[in-house]
């Protein structure tokens, strides 16, 4: 395919509810969606950057600047490309993986339609629906997180994951587990928030029987992961360190990981993401699909990642709803019996409301193929 232009769109869709991490509380999901126009159709992608660089070092304002300077001028007029393309012809520029993630998944999505394929095929995919779970922000009061969380298991959800933070973790996991027993399948994420001395500290998380603790540490921070595993039962689980499948390679290789959390926009595309699956399978260290409060659109693409084989855990793969009062995308995935349909329609597996995309575009740019 030849690229013959690529347009941003910076959106801003309210939230349901306000959604509190360690780092900081969203409102809103403000990020950039991108548009690839080929020689052989169109295709949409998602950039899943947060407004600030607090969960990583990218963040929306960065993305349309990035993009038209550095990333785009790469791809544009670029004579046969494929999807396998994107990140070869990327490479060069350093980081950035979350604006390279949204620029290939968009070229998949064009290439996938053009050929009438849908992702699941693309990917191997033999499930027609996976389970969900959803990831439960930091509340300030506990018998307020006790609700939300009895609302979640209410509607089907079939594992809680509950966001932590210093002062905030083993007073509210206690509450959960004790409110909702012990067959509850729970988890706890740390975004980072915890330093290798507070390890004393996490060891007392393994008297709630957690299925997992995510990213306790920095991201840089890889050895404390080795201490934590040497001194606590819970299996500890990485998320913003693992970068690549070169980092999980090496984490895997020091005994720093136990579990990994695959985000496609974290590693820098869904291709990235399904070699860390074929790197973990085949080290018999069980993965997730993790999440990042996507639109119809990531939301869409991560419901067929996370119908991989090797995807042994419930992710973050949850219903619209969960975050949204309504959706970019026509027919978004609706959480039915604990699961989410994986899509098969030829592409990612969504189909773009442009109406409700305008709507929401609060900045545009489009950037095109010299011409001639
Ligand atoms: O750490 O997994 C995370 C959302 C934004 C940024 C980081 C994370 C999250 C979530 C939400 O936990 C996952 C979801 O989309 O459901
Ligand atoms: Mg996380």
């Amino acid at each position: 395919m030849r690229i013959e232009a690529i347009e941003l769109r910076r959106v801003d869709i309210p939230l349901v509810t306000p959604f509190r991490t360690s780092f900081g509380t969203q409102d809103s999901r403000d990020c950039v969606l991108v548009r690839v126009v080929t020689d052989a159709g169109e295709g949409w992608g998602e950039c899943v950057t947060m407004p600030w660089p607090l969960y990583s070092a990218e963040s929306t304002d960065a993305v349309i600047p990035l993009v038209r300077t550095h990333l785009a001028p790469r791809l544009l007029g670029v004579e046969g490309v494929g999807p396998r393309d994107v990140a070869r012809l990327l490479a060069p520029i350093r980081g950035h993986r979350m604006a390279k993630a949204a620029l290939e998944s968009a070229v998949l999505d064009a290439w996938l339609r053009a050929a009438g394929q849908s992702f699941a095929t693309f990917l191997g995919v033999a499930v027609d629906r996976v389970p969900c779970g959803v990831s439960v922000g930091i509340h300030d009061r506990t018998d307020a997180l006790v609700r939300t969380v009895g609302g979640y298991l209410d509607e089907g959800y079939v594992r809680i994951k509950l966001k932590i933070e210093p002062g905030n973790d083993l007073a509210p996991v206690a509450a959960v587990r004790e409110s909702f027993g012990d067959d509850v399948l729970l988890q706890v994420d740390a975004n980072a928030a915890y330093e290798p001395g507070d390890i004393p500290l996490l060891r007392r998380l393994d008297a709630h029987d957690l299925l997992l603790i995510e990213q306790p540490f920095d991201e840089e921070r890889l050895l404390a992961n080795v201490d934590l595993r040497a001194a606590i039962a819970t299996p500890v689980c990485l998320d913003e360190s693992a970068l690549s499948a070169q980092v999980v390679a090496d984490a895997i290789r020091l005994g720093a990981v136990d579990i990994v959390n695959i985000k496609a926009g974290r590693v820098g595309g869904y291709l990235e993401a399904a070699r860390i699956h074929d790197l973990c399978v085949a080290h018999g260290v069980p993965v997730w699909c993790g999440g990042m409060v996507e639109t119809g659109i990531g939301r869409a693409a991560n419901a067929v990642l996370a119908g991989m084989h090797g995807f042994s855990l419930p992710g973050d793969n949850s219903g619209f709803d969960r975050f949204y009062a309504t959706d970019i995308v026509a027919d978004p995935l609706r959480m039915v019996d604990g699961h989410l349909p994986v899509p098969t329609t030829p592409g990612m597996g969504f189909e773009v409301d442009l109406d409700a995309v305008e709507a929401v575009t609060v900045e545009r740019a489009l950037l095109e193929a010299p011409s001639g």
